[in-house]
């Protein structure tokens, strides 16, 4: 069989399976909350334009507005000042290519249920390579927290000093760009940096260096507990925003039963 024909067949058998990684689009959902000096992300917005009634006796449908970064969320080159000269680093410039491909799976989430601000450091890859293998070009990493589960004010986790969630080091990012050469990083926060992330060097380092990379971000993703650590297909398609530097999306996972 060819490889589409047998791909076609495990999903049809259901030893392919699909696994939705999406948060609803939904106007309780967090966005990001930046320091107050800096403009605000908007929340996911619904308005009904008719409901089958006088406005259209038979259809319903709405108009919506978000920011390119509401909810689960894809984050092209040009969202950071150091990809702003990366070719095609717009979402309607990414080659289409780049939205299927292979990722692994980093479990961080004991560490983060004991530690708000838990780091994934060079070490934490490197130790989870012992156990899976050497991350292969091109992946998607993403950085497991169970961070989707909380709800409320516990997801972006404000404090005097700011929000706090988990994330990646500056070394740890750098190490997944240089060595790895991975396709991009994403996180069940709020952002692919750690809350406190304004306050290492460079600020947003998973931003700055993906970004100057041309590598690509995802954030606010859902349940990434039901992922192997290997093995899986991620689809990730954003919107065909003109200039865009970001985008909602639905993001899908393949996962082959064994
Ligand atoms: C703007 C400024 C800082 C950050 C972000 C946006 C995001 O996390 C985002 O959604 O890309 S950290
Ligand atoms: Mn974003």
């Amino acid at each position: 069989m060819s490889p589409l024909a047998s791909f076609a067949a495990g999903i049809a058998s259901g030893t392919i399976r699909v696994v939705d990684l999406t948060h609803t689009l939904d106007p309780d959902f967090p966005v990001i909350i930046l320091p107050p000096e800096f403009g605000q992300c908007a929340r996911f917005r619904m308005e009904e334009i008719s409901a089958y009634d006088h406005r259209g006796p038979a259809w319903k449908w709405h108009n919506i507005s978000m920011s390119e970064h509401t909810g689960t969320h894809f984050d092209a080159p040009s969202h950071w000042i150091s990809g702003r000269d990366v070719p095609n680093g717009s979402v309607d410039e990414i080659d289409p290519a780049a939205f299927v491909g292979p990722v692994c799976v980093i479990d961080c989430s004991d560490g983060a249920a004991q530690d708000d601000d838990f780091e994934l450091t060079v070490d934490g890859i490197t130790a989870w390579e012992q156990e899976y293998g050497r991350i292969p070009t091109a992946a998607w990493v993403l950085m497991r927290t169970d961070w989707s589960k909380r709800r409320g004010a516990a997801y972006l986790n404000m404090r005097e000093d700011g929000p706090h969630s988990p994330g990646p080091t500056p070394d740890a990012i750098r190490f997944l760009i240089e060595q790895r050469d991975i396709r991009g990083f994403g996180t069940e926060t709020v952002g692919t940096d750690a809350g406190q992330g304004s306050h290492y060097t460079p600020p947003y380092p998973a931003h700055y260096y993906l970004h100057g990379a041309g590598k690509y971000g995802l954030q606010c993703l859902n349940a990434l507990d039901e992922l192997p650590a290997t093995g899986a297909v991620l689809v990730a398609a954003p919107l065909k925003i003109k200039n865009g530097t970001g985008s909602p999306l639905r993001v899908l996972a393949l996962v082959e039963d064994t």
